[in-house]
C-alpha cells in the first residue's frame, strides 16, 4: 500500500466507511474488512509436527481512528495470529520473548501435558527477556479455543497478548448440522488505557531495579526472584529486595476500569463487519479474552448457539442474546433470512462507548451484501410526513445506520 492509497483508505475510514451504507458495499471496503479478522499463522511441517513461531513485542495498535495505544502483542498484531489445526495434530510452538518483561503462553481449553500449561512457577519458569520456550502438545479437543499470556495476566492480557486457537476435524459436526458458507472469528477484550500506560511505565522503573539487583549480585536471570527458603527470602529483603506483592511495587491504587472495548483489536467505528447474503449461513466464533461480561445481541434475527467452550451442544439453542463471560467461547450460526443491515452489539451499553462516549466499543453490523441499491439509502424524511421535521433540505436527516439498540 503506497502513501496515496493509505491516505485514501484512512480518510474513508474516518469519515464515511462506518456510517454510510453505500460504502459498505464497495469492493475495497469488503477487502479492507478481511484484515479485521485474525490472520492465519503459517506453519512448517517437521516429521509428524506442525511447527509455529510466536514472538512477543511492544507495538502500537490503533483501536479507532487516531486512537493508538502501546500494546504487548504476539507477532505484532492484536489479537495475535490465529492458530488453526486439526484434532490430533502434533503442535510445536517456538515462543520468543522480545520484551523486557516475563511471559508464558497458556493454551486455554486444550488438553496439554501439564508442563506445557504455561503457568509461571507452577508448570514452568517464566520465559525471561530474550529467551525462547518451546511448547509441544497434541491438538485436542475439537473446537474454538484461545491462547494467552499467563504472566502478569491482568496487564498482559488486556495489553493484547491473546489469540484464537481453532481445532478442526474432518467430519465437523456443526458443518454437518448447519452447512455454512463462511465463518468469522471475533475476539473480545476490554482495556483501561490509563492502567496500561501506568503499568508499562512502572515496568520501566522495575527494569532499573532489576539492573541494580544484577549489579549487586542479587539477581539470577534463570531464576529471577524465586527463593528456595524463607531464610533466603528474608535475607534478600534485609538487603533491599522488594517482593512484587508489596504495595509500593503496584502502580495503580485501584483495579482497572476498562474504558475501551475491542472486537479483534478494534473499537467502533473500526470494528469488523459480518457480511452475509440472503440464503447464506455463517458460523461466528466468539471468544472473550477480556475481563468483562459481554451480553451480545443480534438485531432482526435469532441465532443458533451450537458450541459452548468448543463443545458441540447436544441441542442447538435458539437465541438473540448471549452472555459471553471472561474466558468463554461460543460458536453461533446465523442464517441469512432477513435482508438488511443489522447491529450486533454488547447490550450492556457501557461497552458500546469509547472512553465513555457513545457510539463506540463493541458495536458491529451484520451486513447483507445483496441489499438492493434502493434499500441502501434511508428514506428521505419528507416522505415520512413528520410535520416540521421535513423542513430541512428535503433529504435524509437520520444517521445512515440506526445505532440504538
Ligand atoms: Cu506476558
Amino acid at each position: 500500500m503506497n502513501r496515496k492509497e493509505f491516505l485514501q483508505f484512512g480518510t474513508m475510514g474516518m469519515t464515511g466507511m462506518a456510517l454510510f451504507p453505500a460504502n459498505l458495499f464497495a469492493e475495497e471496503t469488503k477487502k479492507a474488512n478481511l484484515d479485521k479478522f485474525p490472520s492465519r499463522l503459517p506453519y512448517t511441517k517437521n516429521g509428524d509436527w506442525k511447527e509455529f513461531h510466536l514472538s512477543v513485542n511492544i507495538t502500537q495498535q490503533e483501536l479507532a481512528p487516531a486512537m493508538k495505544i502501546h500494546t504487548l502483542t504476539f507477532n505484532q498484531t492484536m489479537p495475535g495470529p490465529e492458530i488453526r489445526v486439526k484434532e490430533g495434530d502434533k503442535v510445536r510452538v517456538f515462543f520468543k520473548n522480545n520484551t523486557e518483561l516475563n511471559h508464558t503462553i497458556h493454551w486455554h481449553g486444550i488438553y496439554v501435558p501439564w508442563r506445557m500449561d504455561g503457568v509461571p512457577y507452577v508448570t514452568q519458569m517464566p520465559v525471561m527477556p530474550g529467551k525462547e520456550f518451546v511448547y509441544e502438545f497434541t491438538a485436542e479437543p475439537y473446537g474454538t479455543h484461545f491462547y494467552h499470556c499467563h504472566w502478569g495476566t491482568l496487564l498482559h492480557m488486556q495489553s493484547g497478548m491473546f489469540g484464537s486457537l481453532i481445532v478442526e476435524k474432518d467430519d465437523d459436526p456443526i458443518k454437518k448440522a448447519f452447512p455454512y458458507d463462511r465463518e468469522y472469528t471475533l475476539v473480545y477484550s476490554a482495556h483501561d488505557v490509563n492502567f496500561l500506560r501506568n503499568e508499562l511505565n512502572g515496568m520501566l522503573e522495575r527494569m532499573k531495579e532489576r539492573m541494580y539487583m544484577m549489579q549487586t549480585g542479587r539477581f539470577d536471570p534463570e531464576w529471577f526472584n524465586l527463593f528456595d527458603s524463607m531464610e533466603e527470602l528474608q535475607k534478600a529483603i534485609a538487603n533491599g529486595y522488594q517482593p512484587p506483592y508489596l504495595v509500593n511495587r503496584r502502580a495503580p491504587a485501584d483495579l482497572p476500569e476498562p474504558n475501551w472495548f475491542t472486537v479483534n483489536g478494534k473499537s467502533y467505528p473500526s470494528t469488523p463487519y459480518l457480511y452475509i447474503k440472503t440464503g447464506e449461513t455463517i458460523r461466528v466464533r466468539l471468544i472473550n479474552a477480556g475481563t468483562e461480561n459481554h451480553h451480545l445481541h443480534l438485531h432482526g434475527h435469532d441465532f443458533w448457539m451450537v458450541c459452548d467452550d468448543g463443545v458441540p451442544l447436544p441441542q442447538p439453542w435458539q437465541r438473540n442474546t448471549l452472555s459471553l463471560s471472561p474466558g468463554k467461547t461460543y460458536d453461533i450460526i446465523i442464517e441469512g433470512t432477513n435482508r438488511g443491515i443489522w447491529t450486533f452489539h454488547d447490550h450492556d451499553t457501557r461497552r458500546v462507548t469509547n472512553n465513555g462516549l457513545y457510539p463506540g466499543g463493541n458495536l458491529m453490523a451484520l451486513v447483507y451484501e445483496d441489499l438492493p441499491e434502493e434499500e441502501r439509502v434511508i428514506q428521505p424524511m419528507k416522505k415520512m410526513k413528520m410535520g416540521n421535521m421535513n423542513k430541512g433540505k428535503g433529504r435524509d436527516m437520520l444517521p445512515k445506520i440506526a445505532l440504538d439498540e
